[in-house]
């Protein structure tokens, strides 16, 4: 026990179906933000593109005709209301957005926060999955290479006011947390907590028969709950969940602690807010003992890790 604690909270938000507006999301997201002041909460995560349906599913032969799912300005008329609430009810949050900047690029982007209206921390997607161009082998189409250029701020973390204490925190989105490397990266930097927002359909569609289907929750939550226990950090993971024009997100928003420990998950399809009272002090654990990573890592051993990109076959043996 320490005297580091913190109400985080996942604001999961429902589908947002292609034809409505931000207002609308926005407005659910307000509702969510009082219910969390009312449970105390501190700091609340929403998803990755939390203002509009997930896009990328989307085909525009003509990128321009996609320009009206990107924010040029944070806040923004439509999410002023965020950072109003914010606040009112001393409460920190998390955003995720796709952003065009004034010079014309456009990432998946995500922000944090603090109650007094600005933004502590933004970071942007480096790990963009799926295809540039339009597949006519899917059936749903994943575009996110089409919309956004890879994030160019790297993993920050910084430490900052949470609540009635400081924390290290760090921000993931969606395809990262798939990635050991993302985690390591922040867990470097003594991350305490990782804020990640993510949409995540329900099927394949390059499932070649291997993936069973209940094995796609499984696969987040495996990721998760390792990069929270390797990197003694704790995970906020929020989703976008249930049906958006026909098409499933897969939800089940967890929080996860440094031991790899599930401590609270979503159990609808709808907006859904899941809160938790995290120790901090726990961080310390992991990071003074198994995973020191002073006393025990071994980078010389790691070259390949930043030296190459895609794997290689290994030597072949034969006997005699
Ligand atoms: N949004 C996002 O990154 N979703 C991916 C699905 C990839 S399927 C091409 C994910 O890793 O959850």
């Amino acid at each position: 026990m320490s005297d580091r604690k913190l109400v985080i909270a996942a604001a999961q938000l429902g589908p947002i179906q292609k034809a409505e507006g931000r207002d609308v999301a926005v407005g659910r997201m307000l509702r969510l933000m009082e219910k969390a002041h009312q449970r105390g909460v501190q700091v609340v995560v929403f998803p990755e593109l939390a203002l509009t349906t997930f896009f990328p599913r989307w085909y525009e032969e003509d990128i321009a005709n996609a320009a009206h799912w990107y924010e040029t300005s944070m806040p923004s008329n439509a999410t002023a209301p965020l950072f109003e609430a914010a606040k009112k009810y001393g409460i920190g949050f998390h955003l995720g957005y796709a952003e065009k900047t004034p010079d014309g690029h456009h990432f998946n982007t995500a922000i944090y926060v603090h109650p007094s209206g600005e933004t502590v921390l933004k970071y942007r997607k480096v790990h963009l999955p799926g295809h540039r161009d339009f597949d006519p082998i899917r059936k749903v189409q994943h575009l996110e290479k089409r919309y956004f250029e890879v994030g160019d701020l790297g993993f920050p973390v910084i430490r900052a006011p949470l609540g009635d204490t400081e924390a290290n925190i760090g921000m993931m989105i969606c395809n990262d947390r798939r990635w050991p490397e993302a985690w390591r990266v922040m867990g470097l930097q003594q991350v305490e907590l990782v804020m990640l927002g993510y949409n995540t359909p329900s099927l394949n569609m390059d499932n070649r028969g291997f993936e069973a289907h209940h094995l796609r929750v499984e696969h987040s939550h495996l990721s998760i709950r390792a990069g929270s226990y390797q990197n003694a950090c704790f995970a906020v993971a929020t989703a976008k969940a249930g049906t958006e024009d026909g098409h499933e997100l897969f939800g089940h928003s967890i929080i996860v602690n440094p031991q790899g420990e599930i401590m609270a998950q979503a159990t609808s399809w709808q907006d859904e807010l899941i809160t938790v009272e995290a120790d901090l002090g726990m961080c310390a654990l992991g990071r003074s003992t198994i995973f020191n990573f002073a006393a025990h890592r071994r980078p010389e051993a790691y070259g390949s890790i930043t030296g190459q990109i895609g794997s290689t076959p290994p030597p072949a043996w034969r006997p005699g």
